[in-house]
């Protein structure tokens, strides 16, 4: 790894530019089978980054709160996740257990997710994995307490993060992405893939 930061270690352009168009490409096929929706938080408001999911689970919100759901909202299939992303998380996690969630998130120039912990998972003992593609986004973590001290640092597209031990219960968020600073989407934006192992 070359970095790390408030407990999250990163590689630094891990994934070069032909492997990250691989993997672009199989994300356009998950799009078509299962696609992208703003999930509701509980107050109902819709989220401005939109979502889908491969692997055995998929993330939903709605007012009823925050799940894993066995298919896509339309009631499709969530497609399975792509080798090429079950390769990366091997790379940075080879002794966790084999993941059943890749979360695709898609953030437009505007889209910003809060700062929040990832604590719908059974096993916290096991390490979650994000890959950034396309557009720059700045990154916040903390402690594993909300109001604490931040840290902040830019992912670029094939950067590579794993959170385990102390930093899973991290509070993290992503604050703006840089519009504009990748070529590697036509539509511009960012994509973070989350790998997690749900139950
Ligand atoms: C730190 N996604 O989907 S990825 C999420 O870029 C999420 O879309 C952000 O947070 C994104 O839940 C951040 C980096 C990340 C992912 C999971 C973590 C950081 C994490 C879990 C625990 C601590
Ligand atoms: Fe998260």
């Amino acid at each position: 790894p070359d970095l790390h930061v408030g407990g999250a270690t990163i590689w630094k352009g891990l994934i070069d530019a032909h492997a990250q168009a691989a993997i672009v490409a199989r994300l356009r096929d998950i799009v078509a089978a299962a696609p992208l929706f703003s999930p509701e938080t509980r107050w109902g408001k819709p989220m401005s980054v939109r979502m889908t999911s491969a692997g055995r689970y998929g993330w939903y919100s709605d007012r009823a709160g925050y799940r894993y759901i066995d298919h896509h909202p339309s009631g499709a299939a969530w497609p399975p996740i792509p080798d090429e992303v079950l390769e990366v998380w091997r790379t940075v996690a080879p002794d966790a257990r084999a993941p059943d969630c890749c979360l695709v998130n898609f953030y437009s120039g505007t889209a910003r997710m809060g700062l929040h912990q990832d604590r719908d998972e059974a096993d916290f003992s096991q390490p979650v994995v994000s890959i950034s593609l396309g557009d720059d986004g700045l990154f916040r973590i903390g402690g594993t307490e909300r109001g604490g001290k931040t840290q902040s640092v830019w992912l670029a597209s094939g950067d590579v993060l794993a959170l385990g031990g102390e930093a899973r219960l991290a509070y993290h968020g992503i604050d703006r992405i840089r519009q504009g600073s990748s070529g590697l989407l036509r539509e511009g934006g960012r994509i973070n893939l989350t790998l997690r192992v749900v139950d």
